[in-house]
């Protein structure tokens, strides 16, 4: 079968009608990847759902098909949103797609430079706010009221109800089977919450038997739904999830206790080690965001959380891809080394 996006795929339990144009860049029908040496340290099933291979090189794809479907079908002309980067690239992406305009904030100096190039390439109007993404978020929030501009941050719901499909994809992966554990990272917990969504969307309609438990990690600096209490402001390298005031805290409670599931933190330390493992170890490049939710069942591992040899499937969500963030790659990792145009001092050096 040829892959149209997650529009046509889903469409039934999809927003849209016959007369939506569809904006899309085949997004979705991403790889989930067996984990060998996750399942061998865990002694469960680990699968990796690589979201960075979407075509903006995130999950946030899922969502801007259905929002910019949605807005061009209501007559926008101009859509806004505040990011951490990779809603900014994806909303860029879909409007010069729908030939529309679009315009993103984002706070200054914070988002990582594969994001900013791709708002920038695809030709949105974006501006650097002197603030953090929570306060971004509030103006752009004022702004569409008041100006009547879409907005197309997840408190949009067509982004959710795209983003869901990401639940439907694994369930299919699995021939039609929910996982046991479900494991991402959380920020502005959108994610969290449009998955719950679809695993219950599915089950409902006889697709699964069972619905899994939601596991969910923020960075220790920026883990306002662990505390319990809004964070000022927050701290960590993964910039993707440095928010504070989460816009779905809410719905991410809810499906966390309605899962029987938890949501906990991982020190940014943590969270690095994960990032080179998952790219040393199973050839998968993501961003730091991505690899709190590896770094965050590393931690359960050590503490027995998972029953070893149980037979139980834990899907991990990596939510976006490791080009996105190439200064934190190069950060982490050791300078090429020279060497002269001889083929002597090529092989002493391979050999070194
Ligand atoms: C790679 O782009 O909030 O909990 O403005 O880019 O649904 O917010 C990004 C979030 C995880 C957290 N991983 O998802 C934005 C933005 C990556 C991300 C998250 C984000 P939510």
């Amino acid at each position: 079968m040829i892959w149209h996006g997650i529009i046509e795929k889903y469409r039934e339990f999809l927003p849209v009608g016959p007369r939506t144009p569809v904006v899309t860049l085949n997004e979705g029908n991403t790889p989930l990847v067996f984990s060998k040496h996750l399942s061998d340290i865990l002694g469960v099933a680990v699968h990796l759902k690589c979201e960075g291979l979407n075509p903006t090189g995130s999950f946030k794809d899922r969502g801007m098909t259905v929002a910019l479907s949605k807005a061009v079908e209501a007559g926008a002309r101009l859509v806004i949103c505040a990011s951490t980067g990779n809603t900014s690239a994806s909303a860029a992406a879909y409007s010069a797609k729908a030939g529309i305009g679009c315009v993103v904030l984002i706070p200054r100096g914070a988002i990582a430079l594969g994001k900013l190039s791709q708002a920038l390439v695809h030709g949105a109007k974006v501006l650097a706010l002197d603030g953090n993404f929570d306060k971004a978020l509030q103006m752009v929030r004022e702004i569409a009221r008041r100006h009547g501009i879409t907005l197309v941050n997840s408190v949009n719901p067509y982004r959710l109800d795209g983003q869901k499909t990401g639940a439907f994809e694994v369930c299919d992966q699995l021939d039609g089977r929910a996982p046991d554990f479900h494991v991402m990272p959380v920020g502005n917990a959108g994610n969290i919450t449009a998955y719950w969504k679809g695993y219950t969307e599915y089950h409902r309609a006889g697709r699964v038997k069972t619905r899994p438990r939601m596991i969910g990690f923020q960075a220790e600096g920026a883990a306002p739904i662990v505390r319990g209490k809004i964070i000022a402001r927050p701290v960590t390298i993964a910039s993707a999830i440095r928010i504070g005031n989460p816009a779905s805290w809410k719905s991410a409670e809810a499906a966390r206790d309605e899962s029987g599931g938890l949501i906990g933190m991982v020190s940014d330390r943590e969270i690095l080690e994960a990032y080179r493992f998952l790219a040393a170890k199973e050839g998968v490049f993501v961003e730091p965001a991505s690899a709190a939710g590896v770094a965050g069942i590393l931690k359960l591992g050590k503490k027995k959380f998972f029953r070893r040899g149980s037979g139980a499937t834990v899907v991990c969500v990596l939510t976006g891809h490791g080009l996105k963030d190439p200064d934190r790659a190069l950060a982490s990792a050791k300078k090429p080394k020279g060497v002269p145009a001889r083929l002597e001092s090529i092989m002493k050096a391979i050999r070194a």
